[in-house]
């Protein structure tokens, strides 16, 4: 019998028990902060609790329920442990929908229609052609890599900013620190796909906001500690950045008094651009953990050395 933990120290996972037993019965399930949880194999987490695998000597795979692992590795004892994450078609399309709601947002000038229906003022905003709204996708993986595949479809011209190059027909993919503005000079939106690590951490920041043409717009779908906020809100009060979307937060859930709420500008979700079902998230642990007891590669593992 394998023990699994559901380890998170700021949401409940025990949602996630019945469907783990429904894809294999005979796993024997701990919720944090039951104690059981550090006679654990597995765990299962989001929100990890810090320092609570130097605690479980037992433990022999640490998987996401997401396709982010920052917050799965963040403070804590990795010894030479694998670390999964979710890839699923259906989050990457989820993804691809988001980012094409705020292309269009941008490119149709919805938040100009929006700000005159405030101001109770029928102004007809400048239409342009998809041609004329160059797209930059700032991580060109799953996520990245399917939104790069599809918005050209639309007619949106797309370039790509990854840390290794790669060759793409038809689209320019930049790669590392010397390309950086070179990417960011031809970009009317910049979206934020990219993972958190050191090099990472940061990184939507005055330097990246200024190589950018006047005007631009952001959407951030990253991770909070992506984006310095301060300077978010300089670009844009000083009309260098024309718009945000803003989906994911230093502090989740964002405070009530947090001033990205009612910055001009600012569209503020709640991390929701996308997800896997839980079904989903199920099926690929207990996918692994049948790989952990047979040996085998996991699925969808990730480079703990890298950081993603
Ligand atoms: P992947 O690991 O598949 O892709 C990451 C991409 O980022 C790769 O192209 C990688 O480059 C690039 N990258 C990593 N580090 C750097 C760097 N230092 N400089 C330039 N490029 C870099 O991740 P996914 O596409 O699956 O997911 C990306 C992120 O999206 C997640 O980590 C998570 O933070 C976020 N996310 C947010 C969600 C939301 O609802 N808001 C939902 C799901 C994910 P290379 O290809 O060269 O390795
Ligand atoms: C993810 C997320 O990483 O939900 O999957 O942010």
């Amino acid at each position: 019998m394998t023990t699994v933990a559901l380890l998170s120290h700021s949401v409940d996972l025990d949602f996630l028990r019945p469907l783990l037993l429904a894809a294999d019965p005979s796993l024997d399930i701990a919720t944090w902060p039951d104690p059981r949880c550090l006679e654990a194999e597995v765990a299962v987490c989001w929100n990890a609790p810090p320092g609570v695998y130097a605690q479980m000597p037992r433990l022999k795979l640490v998987h996401s329920i997401a396709a982010g692992v920052d917050n799965v590795v963040a403070g804590q004892d990795l010894r030479e442990l694998p670390v999964c994450r979710v890839v699923d078609p259906m989050l990457a399309e989820g993804m691809l929908q988001f980012v094409l709601w705020g292309v269009l947002h941008f490119h149709r000038q919805l938040d100009a229609a929006l700000a005159s229906q405030r101001a109770k003022q029928w102004k007809r905003p400048l239409q342009t052609p998809a041609s004329a709204c160059r797209v930059g996708l700032m991580g060109m993986g799953e996520l990245g890599g399917h939104i790069a595949a599809r918005l050209p479809l639309l007619g949106y011209p797309v370039s790509g900013w990854a840390r290794t190059p790669r060759e793409i027909a038809g689209m320019t993919v930049f790669s590392g620190d010397d390309s950086y503005e070179d990417f960011l000079a031809q970009t009317d939106v910049l979206v934020c796909l990219l993972p958190l690590t050191a090099q990472t951490r940061g990184i939507l920041c005055e330097r990246t906001f200024s190589a950018l043409p006047r005007g631009a717009a952001l959407i951030h779908c990253g991770r909070g500690e992506h984006l310095v906020e301060a300077d978010l809100i300089a670009a844009l009060g000083s009309g260098q950045l024309r718009g945000a979307i803003v989906d994911v937060f230093e502090n989740e859930p964002l405070p009530p008094d947090h001033p990205l709420w009612t910055t001009p500008g600012v569209v503020v979700t709640p991390h929701m651009a996308t997800m896997a079902t839980f079904d989903v998230v199920a099926r690929q642990v207990v996918r692994n953990i049948a790989q952990l007891r047979e040996n085998g590669p996991f699925f969808n593992q990730v480079d703990t050395a890298r950081g993603y």
